[in-house]
């Protein structure tokens, strides 16, 4: 492997883990390489919506989509799950992070520097100035916002703001999957809403309406908190808290930034394309709901850190994902899988974030359901495959938890695969496992 070795993982998409398809601990292409054919059966239960591919090869999956590699991947026929998005023009607006002259460390007389630049359709936002990208529209009209946060280590906290007032956003689906379709409702619903979090790898899809003329709007992000900064002196900055010891630096900081402004004429171009109507009849899930399903077993998992050299807090970092119970280790493709279940069962896996930071839990080839938060029941009305666990304090437990209701029944995901934090600086320092989904038992 090296730093020119690569791959793709079709993030999200419910897919045979095979070579090939969607493969990413042995499957590396090499630059003399003959063309690698990817050829990927999608099951026609893909839920309908927003997915992406990026490269995933161990150790180097950061610095490739930092440089862009990535792209949005569309399973069409939401429109036939939820009939809010019948005939609504769409957009498809991706925002990906890179490294820029300016872009770097976060320090206290910077605050508003951000430790990775940002661009929206390959327009680069950078720092100081923020320029954004112009989104060119017509007043007042229904459209339909389909956002991948395609970063590689930055989180997006959206907003559309008009003369800094947030607007609603009418979140139709998360990560590719329209909101209460594991309910298996005729109709998915709409959450309304003013700001969406979205974490590395994230989507968010939503039905905006556009300004009236005369009117500053702006979509943007807003900042996101990655836990206790310290200054030059390594003290802890005014209202921040204490790290465990042997941890590194916060090295990450999303300040607040426009994104895009809005330019509306009534003679500007719609979106290139528009969605289909409803039909008269909308489909559902057939699969029953994860909610009322009972996992057939708990596991915890949790996040860790530990610097190479403690008496260095800026030097090299290890990143751990550890199932409890087992020794922290980073990431090594050549192990065996780290746990094995088999297709057709439903777990619940708890995972817990014991660092400073925080970290965005993925599993590949399925979605989950998360079904607690912080020791407590929360259940949500959406799927996700990549979830958000906020950074601990470093003295009050518990520490800072999902609990995640993690789906293995489906055939096409038989075969092994990676877990890990999506955040890939610290994906490619160690932090993933891999799962081993064996065939059923008691198949006769
Ligand atoms: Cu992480």
């Amino acid at each position: 492997m090296t730093s020119s070795s690569t791959n793709l993982h079709f993030h999200g998409m419910i897919v045979p883990p095979i070579c090939h398809q969607d493969e990413t601990i042995k499957t590396l292409i090499q630059p003399d390489s003959p063309p690698f054919e990817y050829r990927i059966h999608i099951p026609e239960s893909e839920p309908p919506g927003l997915y992406w591919y990026h490269p995933h090869p161990h150790g180097f999956s950061e610095r490739q989509v930092l440089g862009g590699a990535s792209g949005a991947l569309i399973v069409e026929g939401i429109e036939k799950v939820n009939r809010a998005v019948s005939g609504l023009p769409e957009r498809i607006l991706i925002i990906r992070d890179q490294v820029l002259p300016n872009s770097g460390f976060p320090s206290l007389a910077e605050p508003r520097k951000p430790t990775k630049d940002v661009s929206l359709n390959y327009v680069s936002v950078p720092y100081p100035k923020f320029t954004p990208a112009v989104i060119e529209t017509r007043p007042t009209q229904k459209e339909f916002w389909r956002v991948l946060n395609a970063s590689a280590d930055t989180f997006l906290d959206l907003a559309l703001q008009f003369d800094g007032k947030a607007q609603s956003l009418g979140l139709i689906a998360l990560d590719g999957v329209a909101i209460g379709f594991d309910e298996g409702n005729a109709e998915a619903r709409i959450v309304w809403s003013t700001r969406v979090l979205v974490p590395p790898a994230g989507r968010a899809e939503f039905i905006v309406t556009t300004p009236p003329p005369g009117v500053d709007a702006r979509f943007v992000t807003t900042a996101v908190e990655r836990g206790p900064l310290f200054d030059p002196d390594r003290r802890l900055t005014p209202g921040s808290s204490a790290t465990s010891p042997g941890q590194a630096d916060q090295d990450d900081n999303d300040p607040a930034r426009p994104l895009a402004s809005l330019r509306v004429s009534p003679d500007a171009p719609n979106p290139r394309s528009s969605l289909p109507t409803s039909p008269k009849h909308l489909e559902h899930s057939a699969a029953t709901s994860l909610a009322s399903t009972r996992p057939i077993r708990s596991r915890k998992f949790y996040f860790s850190e530990e610097l190479v050299d403690p008496k260095n807090p800026r030097g090299a970092t290890l990143f751990y994902i550890t199932e409890e119970g087992h020794a922290p280790k980073v990431f090594d493709p050549t192990a065996p899988p780290d746990v094995f279940v088999h297709q057709g069962d439903v777990e619940d896996w708890v995972v817990e974030n014991r660092t400073s930071e925080p970290h965005t839990f993925h599993i590949h080839q399925t979605h989950f359901l998360v079904v607690g938060r912080m020791g407590g029941a929360y259940e949500e009305l959406t799927l996700r495959d990549t979830i958000n666990i906020p950074f601990w304090n470093g003295f009050t437990r518990p520490f800072p938890s999902v609990r995640l209701r993690m789906d293995f029944r489906s055939p096409n995901i038989i075969g092994t695969f990676p877990y890990h934090c999506h955040i890939l600086q610290h994906e490619d320092g160690g932090m993933m496992g891999s799962i081993r989904v064996e065939p059923p038992v008691n198949k006769k």
